[in-house]
C-alpha cells in the first residue's frame, strides 16, 4: 500500500513530513484528515495530525515519522551515517520542532490566524507578549542558517521543519520584517523557495 500521510496541508508539521517524502522520492498520499477528528483520535492520542499510516503500521508525531520515511525507503538516505553529524541534525530538528514551533507557530501564528476578540478582530494577548523575543530568536536562526541550511552546508532534514514554519510567519507583519532584516535567513528562505520539496507542499 502506498505510504498515507494524515494531515492538512496548511499544519506545518505536515508539510515538514511531506518535504522528507518528497526529498527521498518517495510517493504517498496525503489523507485529509483534521487536527481533532475521530480520524486523527483514531490514530493520534490527543488527535493531532500529521499521523501515518505505512501497510498498516501506524506512526504519530511528526519527528518520528520523518526519521521512519527516511530509513524504510531504498535509496539516499537524508541521514548521515556518522554519528555525531546524525546527531547534530536531530539537535536542530528538535530544536525546531519543540522551541521554534511554539515561538512561532503557538505564540505567534496561530493567534494572528485563529484567535479573535470579541469585535472580530485579532487578538493580540500572546502576539504582543510573544515580538519583544523576536530580535534575539531571529538572530539565533541566523546565525544558524549562516553556512547556506541549518547547522550545516548541506541541506538536511532539520531545513523541512524550519521552512514550513518561517514560511508561515513571513505572512504577518513583525516576523516579515525581522526576517528582511536577516540577510542570511531572506537568503536561506529564497534558496529554499526553489525546492522542489517546498514548492510541491504548498497545498
Ligand atoms: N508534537 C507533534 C505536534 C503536532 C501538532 O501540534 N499538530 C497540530 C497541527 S500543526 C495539531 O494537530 N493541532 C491540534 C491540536 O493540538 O489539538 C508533532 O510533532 O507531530
Amino acid at each position: 500500500m502506498t505510504l498515507q500521510i494524515l494531515g492538512v496541508a496548511f499544519s506545518n508539521f505536515v508539510r515538514s513530513v511531506r518535504m522528507v517524502a518528497e526529498e527521498r522520492g518517495v510517493a504517498y498520499e496525503l489523507v485529509p484528515i483534521g487536527p481533532g477528528s475521530k480520524d486523527a483520535k483514531a490514530v493520534h492520542p490527543l488527535g493531532q495530525v500529521p499521523a501515518m499510516n505505512h501497510d498498516g503500521f501506524e506512526l504519530f508525531e511528526s519527528q518520528s515519522i520523518a526519521r521512519y520515511i527516511d530509513a524504510a525507503f531504498d535509496g539516499p538516505r537524508m541521514t548521515p551515517d556518522d554519528l555525531q553529524a546524525a546527531a547534530v541534525i536531530d539537535q536542530w530538528v528538535a530544536f525546531t520542532a519543540t522551541t521554534i514551533d511554539q515561538y512561532l507557530m503557538r505564540r505567534y501564528v496561530v493567534p494572528y490566524a485563529f484567535y479573535k476578540d470579541a469585535d472580530g478582530n485579532t487578538d493580540r494577548t500572546l502576539i504582543d507578549m510573544t515580538v519583544p523575543g523576536f530580535s534575539k530568536l531571529f538572530g539565533a536562526l541566523d546565525k544558524a542558517v549562516s553556512d547556506g541550511y541549518l547547522g550545516s552546508p548541506q541541506f538536511n532534514m532539520a531545513d523541512c521543519f524550519l521552512m514550513p514554519i518561517l514560511s508561515a510567519a513571513s505572512n504577518f507583519p513583525e516576523a516579515k520584517e525581522a526576517i528582511a532584516a536577516s540577510d542570511n535567513l531572506t537568503g536561506y528562505m529564497a534558496r529554499m523557495n526553489e525546492r522542489a520539496s517546498f514548492t510541491g507542499t504548498a497545498a
